[in-house]
C-alpha cells in the first residue's frame, strides 16, 4: 500500500511523514517550491503478529508494510496554471491520499493566512478537481481529433471511454471529486493511466500545535478527518518505547499517530489482514475486505492461486482461545473451506495446492 503526503507548503508533510516513518528528514519553512518526494517503508504494527511470534517462534516474521510518499511542491492555484505532469504522476502513483493542513501556530511559517484546516483543504482538493478536468478535457479533445480512425472495435472502445469520461466531467463540474462515483472494474482499469487525482481515497490530515486539544477540531473530524500533533508525534517516533510511554500518558495520548493512521488508511482502501503461520515463518499479508480464498492465495503467490485446491482455516482469535494449533485441532477449530471461501480479517490460512 502506498499513501502520498500532499498539502500546501509548510503544512507539516515532512513533519508528519517523519512521525509515521519514524525517519529524520529535515524540515523547513519555507524550503518548498521545488517537487521534491521522499520515500520511507514501514512495517505495519500488529499486535496479533507479535503473538503469534511468541506462539511459533518462527525464524523468521514478517509484518505487512506501507509505504509513504512525502511529495512537495502542490501550491495554491497550481490546478488552474496546471498541475505538472511529472507532480502529477508522483501523485497519483499511490493508492491513497493523506492531505495534510496546517493547524499549528508558528511564527516562522506565518504565511499570509490565519490558520484555517478547513479552507486550506478546501483549496487543495479544489486543485484536484480543477486538475482533473484539465486532464479528462485534454483527453477528450485528443479522442475528437482521432474520431473516423481505426478499426471497428477501436472506435467502439473510444465510445466507451468518451462516454465515460463525459460522465466523469458532469461530476466534476457539480465540484464533487471522482472517488465518489461508482465504477465497475472495467472503467477503473480504463481510468488507471490517466492520473486522477480526485479519484484517489482521501485521509485529511489536521496538523495541529503541540498544546492543542482534538475537541477544537470536533466538528471537522469524521472516518475521512484525523486529528494529529505533527512535531509532538514526530518526538514520540524517535523516542525508545519506554520513554515513548511515558510521554504519551503524559499528553493524554492513546496510541501513536503513526498506529491510527495506518489503520484509516486501511479502513479507507478496504483492506484487512490475514496471516500464514509455521516454523519457518509468521507473516501478515495484506488483502482487500471481501476477498476470496483463491485471492488471498494470490496474494503469496500466482501458483497458488492457480492451483488453489483448498484452505485450512482459523480465526486468530479462535487460536488464540485454543492456546496452541495442536489444541486447536483437537477441538476441531480448523476448518476447510473451498474456492468461495471469504476471507476474515485476522484468519491464519493453510492453502492447499497443486502445480
Ligand atoms: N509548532 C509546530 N510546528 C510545526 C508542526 N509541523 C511542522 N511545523 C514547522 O513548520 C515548518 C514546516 O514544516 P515541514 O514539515 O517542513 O512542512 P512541509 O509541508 O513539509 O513543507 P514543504 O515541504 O516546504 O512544503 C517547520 O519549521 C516545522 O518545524 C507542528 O505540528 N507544530
Ligand atoms: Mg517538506
Amino acid at each position: 500500500m502506498k499513501i502520498g503526503i500532499v498539502g500546501l507548503p509548510n503544512s507539516g508533510k515532512t513533519t508528519i511523514y517523519n512521525a509515521l516513518t519514524r525517519s529524520n528528514t529535515e524540515t523547513a519553512a519555507f524550503s518548498s517550491g521545488q517537487i521534491e518526494v521522499h520515500t520511507a517503508v514501514v512495517t505495519v504494527p500488529d499486535s496479533r503478529v507479535d503473538r503469534l511470534k511468541a506462539m511459533f517462534n518462527p525464524r523468521k516474521t514478517t509484518y505487512a508494510q506501507v509505504i509513504y510518499n512525502d511529495i512537495a511542491g502542490l501550491s495554491k492555484g497550481a490546478g488552474r496554471s496546471g498541475i505538472s505532469g511529472a507532480l502529477t504522476n508522483a501523485i497519483a502513483a499511490n493508492d491513497a491520499l493523506m492531505l495534510v493542513a496546517r493547524a499549528f501556530e508558528n511564527d516562522a511559517v506565518l504565511a499570509e493566512d490565519e490558520n484555517d484546516p478547513c479552507r486550506d483543504f478546501e483549496v487543495m482538493e479544489t486543485e484536484f478537481l480543477l486538475n482533473d478536468m484539465t486532464t479528462i478535457e485534454s483527453r477528450l479533445e485528443r479522442m475528437a481529433a482521432q474520431k473516423n480512425r481505426g478499426t471497428p472495435q477501436d472506435r467502439q472502445r473510444m465510445a466507451t471511454e468518451e462516454s465515460l469520461l463525459r460522465r466523469l466531467l458532469a461530476v466534476l463540474e457539480t465540484e464533487q471529486p471522482l472517488r465518489t462515483v461508482a465504477l465497475s472494474e472495467e472503467e477503473q482499469k480504463m481510468l488507471g493511466g490517466f492520473g486522477l487525482l480526485s479519484l484517489k481515497p482521501l485521509l485529511r490530515v489536521i496538523n495541529a500545535g503541540d498544546d492543542d486539544s482534538e475537541m477544537t477540531y470536533a466538528a471537522l473530524l469524521d472516518e475521512n478527518t484525523l486529528f494529529l500533533r505533527g512535531r509532538l508525534e514526530a518526538e514520540i517516533a524517535q523516542m525508545a518505547e519506554a520513554e515513548a510511554a511515558e510521554f504519551l500518558a503524559d499528553f493524554g495520548i492513546e496510541e501513536p499517530g503513526l498506529y491510527r493512521a495506518i489503520r484509516r488508511c486501511y479502513d479507507l482502501l478496504g483492506l484487512q489482514s490475514f496471516f500464514t503461520v509455521g516454523e519457518d515463518e509468521v507473516r501478515a499479508w495484506t488483502i482487500e475486505e471481501g476477498a476470496t480464498a483463491p485471492e488471498a492465495a494470490g496474494a503469496i503467490h500466482s501458483d497458488l492461486r492457480k492451483g488453489f485446491i483448498r484452505a485450512e482455516v482459523i480465526n486468530y482469535t479462535e487460536l488464540m482461545a485454543a492456546g496452541s494449533m495442536a489444541e486447536a485441532r483437537k477441538q476441531g477449530k480448523l476448518r476447510l473451506e473451498g474456492k468461495e471461501y471469504v476471507v476474515a480479517n485476522g484468519d491464519i490460512l493453510n492453502i492447499r495446492f497443486n502445480v
